[in-house]
């Protein structure tokens, strides 16, 4: 349906992808995601984070053992080259997330964004990497991010595609306003993303349905105060025995959720029609950066990093 301003847009919600799963089943999957989004008139079908892979930085492991079982040492590669090959037969782009270890020794969890002709336009690599680098046997799964990847060097580019302007983070970088201001200053529409959430925080206690209520809040938030579009894909049920939150979704640039995933276990696509002339508005009133912005208020976000220490 592609014409000036609009792009038909689809969010591929995973069900578990569990450690006992194959390659193949799981790439299979994607598959056949990739097929419903083009047959409901998807241009772009966005996937969740580490997609190939179960979430394996909940498990304590040496890296090379976590690099020869996660990672993928190029892409495409043999284990993936369906997804590609079928995204050019169908003619439609996609994103996906992935553990990436690059030929100089660095990891990254990344994600990417191809296009109809199956060549990668863009890359991303995570910069907010949540969790600890420790192994901390007491909590009931780890998070340990930190240990398996490095902070993301490429920063929040945006990439123009589809008759607009897009860009990427990854899951927790979906918590923070910045993110969004970034990609908004550049002039981004869209912003995908992937994420595995897990319906209960391992380190401090939280009431149930917290954990979806930030993770929509999060991705309302920054479609509203950016005026864009954003696509969250995530996964859902239980994935080894954790429960992952879903909640995939499409939202429009006034913050309103236009679709929803509303599965609890299985893989779900979900489709809206975007039109972009939908963040004109309010970027032109209530958020246009360039007549309402005081950065000269605004030093201590790039100044600071940590919160002031609290008077005694
Ligand atoms: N993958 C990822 O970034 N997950 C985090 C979970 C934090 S709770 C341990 C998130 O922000 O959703």
């Amino acid at each position: 349906m592609t014409s000036a301003r609009k792009m038909g847009l689809a969010v591929a919600q995973m069900g578990p992808v569990n450690s006992t799963d194959s390659r193949a089943g799981t790439l299979k999957r994607l598959l056949d995601m990739l097929r419903e989004a083009k047959g409901r008139g998807a241009e772009l079908a966005v996937f969740p984070e580490l997609a190939f892979t179960t979430f394996f930085p909940r498990y304590w492991m040496d890296q090379s053992e976590a690099v020869a079982r996660y990672f993928e040492a190029a892409m495409p590669n043999p284990d993936v080259q369906p997804l590609f090959d079928e995204a050019r037969k169908l003619g439609i782009g996609f994103h996906i997330g992935y553990a990436e270890a690059t030929p100089d020794g660095h990891f990254f969890n990344t994600a990417i964004l191809v296009d109809k002709h199956a060549h990668i336009v863009g890359k991303y690599r995570k910069v907010h990497l949540p969790g600890h680098a420790d192994h901390r046997p007491s909590y009931p799964f780890q998070h340990l991010e930190k240990k398996y990847f490095e902070v993301g060097d490429l920063g929040f580019k945006t990439w123009d595609f589809l008759n607009t302007r897009v860009g990427m983070c990854i899951c927790n970088d979906r918590r923070w306003p910045e993110t969004y201001r970034v990609m908004g200053l550049q002039g981004a529409e869209l912003v995908m993303l992937g994420y595995n959430t897990p319906s209960r925080n391992n380190s401090y206690h939280e009431a149930p349905h917290l954990p979806d209520f930030h993770h929509l809040l999060s991705i309302q938030a920054g479609a509203y105060q950016n005026a864009m579009w954003v696509a969250a894909a995530g996964k859902v049920g239980y994935e080894d025995g954790i429960h992952m939150i879903g909640g995939s979704a499409i939202v429009a640039p006034d913050g309103e959720i236009v679709a929803k995933a509303a599965g609890d276990t299985d893989d779900e696509v979900i489709f809206f029609n975007v039109d972009f002339a939908r963040c004109d508005g309010p970027r032109e009133y209530m958020f246009n950066f360039a007549k309402h912005r005081r950065t000269e208020h605004y030093g201590l976000i790039v100044e600071q990093t940590g919160m002031a220490e609290r008077i005694a």
